[in-house]
């Protein structure tokens, strides 16, 4: 067939070094951009024939989020604006790994098996981050739809959440909005100027908000904006990427794991302040008080906030609606006490990677999902959408009824729901604080973080630990769990996990204890433990203190 002498053709523009093997990760591919030329033609292949079999636009971004400036990665975007489907995922890696030889007969194969009829027309959104190696790395996705007859859109630089903006928008004939960058900053920033109008007597600090762009995608964004928020919002904007390095020392991603603010932003003791990633679907916020300590709310203060607004909506909306809160293992064993105990929602832990927490998100009326490291964002199913539009519709609903519907229906609007997105995310989080009158310390206040801390140890075959109960537990290498058991006994509110990343070639290692000094000590001997069961490589892990 010609369409596939096309493919043959062009594949060898793009050809893939020998024995190079990947794996679609926690979100797609990410690695070294010199590594990445056919991946990104390979996958152009893929979103086509996903394209044809959804008989839908499919959606291709070419970003590598919080990684260094060198990585590069490729992320795929289902109909919905969701991440694609874990069989799909197979394909991927199936036809990234395929020979160069051998790579009609994967297309075949996935074609096969998935019935696909190629005469069906294709249709691909592409969008890109601000790296250099996205220039050429997101033609050779182009050149991959092209090759087996897709139309393709390029949206050039974009967001990660407004390229699946773009797919949703696109696949429901605009009644999520409209296709358009324009759309996207009209739509969020509309319903965020309604909330605000319930916003009484703010002032201009209450209004003013530091913006860490990471030097990335975001910073452009949020520029471009702010100029639609008629002044509801003040954004001093820093790591704009200018002068500094993509999320080097800066970004949603250092902030959290480092506990520390971002080098390069200019903060007042007790001002509000927020990062976002590289690619703008994470943030998190953060002031430093009076004694130059530093305070991070991350996503689970994000979600905790979140799901008390509209808990206090539904009750006044008189609306029985359940939210649930999911969370991944690294939430912070305080927030799931308190949205547990005292918010009485229920709580759900799903593995980690927001392709879990969204599809678990699904299951509720309103399902507000965050992982800890700011990357969530909010689900009304249809039935709830519904229920809120007819409330504030009705004539004959009393006033706190009609004011608290009303409210719902602009935070539906100011939610991207496709996927978790920093800018919509900051909107939201705004007129929250707004509407409450609330200042950043107040909602720190809500509950007080356990002591923890992150590591990352080093091992020759990172697949060699196999977890289970939402990666909370090591089922392999024999002895790891009873290891880390006996580790956690020796402290007192101690929880520890390890798990191997889907991003990088490491095991994360998380210990939360009473004190930060005692979470120091687990989670460096937990790495140890690691080291030593699971063929750690390089220098033995170090204490931190
Ligand atoms: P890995 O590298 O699999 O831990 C990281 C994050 C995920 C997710 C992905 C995608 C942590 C501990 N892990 O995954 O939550 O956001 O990157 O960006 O933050
Ligand atoms: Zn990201």
């Amino acid at each position: 067939m010609a369409q596939f002498q096309d493919v043959l053709k062009q594949s060898g523009l793009h050809p893939k070094p020998a024995g190079l093997v990947l794996q679609y990760g926690t979100a797609g591919f990410r690695t070294n951009a010199k590594l990445l030329d056919h991946i990104m033609f390979r996958m152009g292949l893929l979103a086509t024939l996903r394209s044809k079999k959804t008989k839908a636009t499919i959606g291709l971004m070419v970003t590598a989020s919080h990684n260094p400036e060198e990585d590069n990665g490729v992320k795929l975007v289902d109909p919905m604006g969701e991440m694609v489907t874990p069989a799909w995922e197979g394909y991927a890696t199936q036809l990234a790994n395929a020979e160069q030889e051998e790579l009609l007969a994967a297309l075949k194969d996935v074609i096969e098996k998935e019935a696909i009829n190629m005469s069906q027309e294709a249709d691909v959104f592409v969008g890109k981050d601000t790296r250099s190696s996205s220039v050429s790395l997101s033609k050779a996705a182009l050149d991959g739809v092209s090759a087996l007859g897709g139309h393709s859109k390029d949206y050039g630089l974009v967001t990660t959440p407004q390229l699946h903006y773009m797919v949703c928008c696109q696949n429901t004939q605009g009644k999520y909005g409209e296709a358009t960058e324009e759309g996207y900053y009209k739509k969020f920033s509309q319903a965020f100027i309604q909330l605000t109008k319930n916003a009484s007597n703010c002032t201009d600090d209450q209004k003013h908000l530091s913006v860490d762009g990471a030097n990335g995608i975001g910073a452009l964004k949020v520029r471009e904006i702010e100029s639609h928020l008629k002044k509801e919002l003040h954004i001093s904007l820093f790591n704009d990427g200018s002068t500094g390095k993509l999320n080097h020392q800066c970004g949603a991603d250092f902030v959290k794991v480092q506990q520390n603010p971002p080098t390069g932003m200019k903060m007042n003791s007790g001002e509000r302040c927020c990062s976002f990633d590289g690619d703008a679907d994470r943030i998190v916020y953060y002031y430093t008080d009076s004694e130059r300590q530093f305070h991070l709310l991350d996503g689970d203060k994000i979600a905790t906030l979140i799901s008390t607004f509209l808990k206090e909506l539904l009750t006044q909306a008189a609306l029985d609606l359940e939210i649930a809160v999911v969370q991944t293992a690294y939430a912070n064993g305080s927030s799931t006490n308190y949205l547990e105990d005292t918010m009485k929602v229920v709580v759900r832990c799903t593995k980690t990677g927001v392709k879990h927490l969204h599809h678990a998100a699904q299951e509720f009326d309103i399902g507000v999902y965050f992982e800890a490291n700011g990357h969530g964002t909010v689900l009304f199913s249809k039935a709830a959408e519904e229920k809120i539009q007819q409330l504030a519709e009705d004539s004959n609903t009393n006033d706190e009824r009609k004011r608290a519907s009303l409210l719902l229906q602009n935070t539906i609007n100011v939610i991207n729901q496709t996927v978790g997105d920093a800018i919509s995310d900051m909107l939201l989080i705004e007129a929250i604080l707004a509407i409450k009158g609330m200042t950043i310390q107040q909602w720190d206040a809500i509950y007080r973080d356990l002591p923890s801390r992150q590591l990352k140890v080093k091992v020759s075959d990172r697949r060699v630990i196999d977890t289970a109960d939402a990666e909370r537990r090591a089922v392999s290498p024999a002895g790891l769990q009873e290891a880390i058991d006996s580790l956690v006994k020796k402290y007192s509110r101690a929880r520890s996990f390890v798990r191997p990343s889907g991003t990088e070639d490491v095991v994360r290692v998380y210990a939360e204890a009473d004190t930060q000094e005692n979470a120091d000590s687990l989670a460096h001997e937990v790495s140890l433990a690691v080291y030593r069961l699971a063929g750690g490589v390089g220098e033995e892990p170090k204490p931190l203190h």
